[in-house]
């Protein structure tokens, strides 16, 4: 299981032993199955597990910070080579990987950050997520062309660093074009159901017809909302627009349909960036990079929809 270091006689030099990915056993505490890209995150990562012949464990969290820090001094007491943390809040990990980093046991985060320092993780692989709120901001911008556009927008689980970073990124982009205006704000919890719901509650408190635009943190949260602009008997992409993130198979779905406008695209193969940079170090000590960016794309009603969705939609969401 743990590698143990091996003193190589003559060598005086203290190194791990150089074992096959195959030798390795990886624990994964994953958030849970809140949203369609978290489930084809989870299918992604066992995927890649597979193809290289590791052991993964894995540990679902259930939204639940104290089941991770759980599961992370599960990982730890049963010596796995590494540990894989999608940590649902950033704040509240130093002491567990601490005793993680005590252990030997190297911590990489997938698609969020922690505010610990970074020498308590090998590396964080995750996407700009501010970059991905100025992207959502700016294609705001040039749709409404400055006219006066009352926006409603759809927050992810609080205290997340998707939810704090692509806020501030949405808020950077418009912050120069005083005819955007965020009116109402508020966690769906990266949720379909709490998207609608909430959506619903934004529909009821606004006056009729005031409401032009949603900038929704995920397209869970966003295909929820558009439910609950159907109901209230308006079109949704059309009375009002809608942008959001992930590029999840049903986002493509309603951008062909016209009833979103604009996703930006987070890959689920988190893993495989992880898994390579886990087995460099493991086999010769080679340090990643603190952060390994993943690539954010913009689609809109420009793009072939109905064939990404149909691609998209083989691939675990
Ligand atoms: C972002 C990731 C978010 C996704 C949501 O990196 O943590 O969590 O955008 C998911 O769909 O719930």
């Amino acid at each position: 299981m743990k590698l143990k270091a091996t003193l190589l006689a003559g060598a005086a030099v203290l190194l791990p032993v150089l074992a096959q990915a195959g030798d390795l056993t990886v624990g994964f505490s994953q958030i849970g199955s809140e949203s369609g890209w978290r489930a084809a995150e989870t299918t992604v990562t066992k995927q890649q597990a597979k193809e290289r012949g590791l052991t993964l464990k894995f540990a679902d969290a259930q939204q639940k910070q104290e089941n991770q820090i759980k599961a992370l001094r599960g990982f730890i007491a049963q010596g796995v080579d590494a540990i894989l943390l999608a940590p649902v809040v950033a704040t509240g990990w130093d002491q567990v990987l601490e005793e993680a980093r005590d252990a030997e046991i190297p911590v990489i985060l997938l698609d969020r950050t922690v505010d610990a320092p970074q020498e308590l993780y090998l590396t964080a692989v995750t996407s700009d997520l501010v970059h991905e709120g100025a992207v959502a901001g700016q294609w705001l911008v040039d749709a409404e062309a400055g006219e006066d556009c009352r926006i409603v927008e759809l927050q992810g689980t609080t205290g997340s660093s998707p939810a704090l970073d692509r806020k501030k990124g949405f808020e950077q982009a418009i912050a120069d074009h005083p005819n955007l205006k965020i009116v109402r704000s508020q966690t769906g919890d990266f949720t379909r159901s709490q998207g609608k719901v909430v959506m619903e509650s934004f529909l009821k408190a606004e006056a009729p017809g005031s409401i032009c635009a949603l900038y929704a943190h995920n397209d869970d949260m966003a295909v929820g909302a558009i439910q609950a602009i159907k109901e209230a008997g308006l079109q949704p992409g059309k009375d009002i627009k809608i942008v959001s993130i992930d590029g999840v198979p049903d986002a493509h779905l309603a951008i062909a349909h016209g009833e979103m406008n604009a996703t930006i695209e987070l890959t689920p193969n988190m893993a495989g960036p992880a898994l390579d940079a886990l087995e460099a170090y493991l086999k010769d000590g080679t340090a990643p990079p603190k952060w390994i960016q993943t690539e954010s794309r913009l689609f809109t009603a420009k793009d072939d929809n109905m064939a990404i969705y149909e691609e998209k939609k083989t691939l675990g969401y």
